[in-house]
């Protein structure tokens, strides 16, 4: 039997450099002829993805619950692969998930709880690696401003939402990183928390939450 893939979570604020670090982190497993599979959410690439794709860019409006079940729906969309991917071997990192959906709609003013029913049972991460940084220094990254939720206020609000999500696991389960260091210093932290994994797992996938 082979050991299963390893799924690797990479969370953050916007304009923390997770799509930086997803692509750094796929290199190097490369490099090492690991088996790996990038996934990213919201996955713009289908029919629901494109709605949110549509809302992210201010060309369509939607009631806050409606956008929060859609963006999980993405995620559903793509559980089965998920599950199959991590069953034959291949390691999977994610660019964002679950806990994003969360973060952002508790932001907005919905309950956490109600935020959180529809992630239920979802796959579950064997790591989350948050990337932390004051949203006054993300601003300053390329690009700030350009989408719905890229304003200083929501994003603190977001921030302290990520922190409660964080409480609630184990110091291994969710690593937070400081990602106002160069590049290079986050990816080597990156690495470092999950090196271990990727050779495989031999327990069960878990499943949120
Ligand atoms: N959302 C998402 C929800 O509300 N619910 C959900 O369920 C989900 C999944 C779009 C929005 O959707 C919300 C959250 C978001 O507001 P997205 O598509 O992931 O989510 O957003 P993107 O715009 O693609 O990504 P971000 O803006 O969050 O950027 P990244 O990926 O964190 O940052 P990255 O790597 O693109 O870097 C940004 C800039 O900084 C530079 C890069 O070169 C780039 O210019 N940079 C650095 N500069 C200095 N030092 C470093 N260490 C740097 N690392 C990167
Ligand atoms: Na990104």
């Amino acid at each position: 039997m082979v050991n299963r893939g390893a799924f690797i979570v990479i969370e953050g604020l916007d304009r923390s450099g997770k799509t930086t670090q997803v692509a750094t982190l796929h290199t190097r497993l490369e490099a090492e002829r690991i088996p790996v599979k990038l996934l990213k959410f919201p996955d713009r690439t289908t029919a629901i993805g494109s709605m949110i794709d549509s809302y992210l860019r201010s060309q369509s409006e939607l009631d806050d619950r409606a956008i929060h079940l859609l963006f999980s729906a993405n995620r559903w969309e793509l559980a089965t692969t998920i599950e199959q991917l991590l069953a034959q071997g291949t390691t999977v990192v994610c660019d964002r998930y679950a806990f994003s959906g969360v973060a952002f709609s508790t932001a907005k003013g919905l309950p956490l709880d109600w935020c959180r029913s529809p992630e239920v049972s979802l796959p579950g991460p064997d790591i989350t690696l948050f990337l932390d940084i004051a949203p006054e220094k993300a601003r300053e990254r390329g690009g700030y401003g350009e989408e719905r939720y890229e304003k200083e206020e929501l994003q603190r609000k977001v921030r302290s939402i990520f922190s409660e999500i964080a409480a609630e696991f184990d110091q291994k389960a969710w690593v937070t990183i400081d990602a106002g260091r160069a590049r290079e210093a986050v990816a080597e932290d990156i690495w470092n928390s999950v090196s271990p994994l990727v050779t495989g797992l031999t327990y069960p996938m878990q499943r949120l939450w």
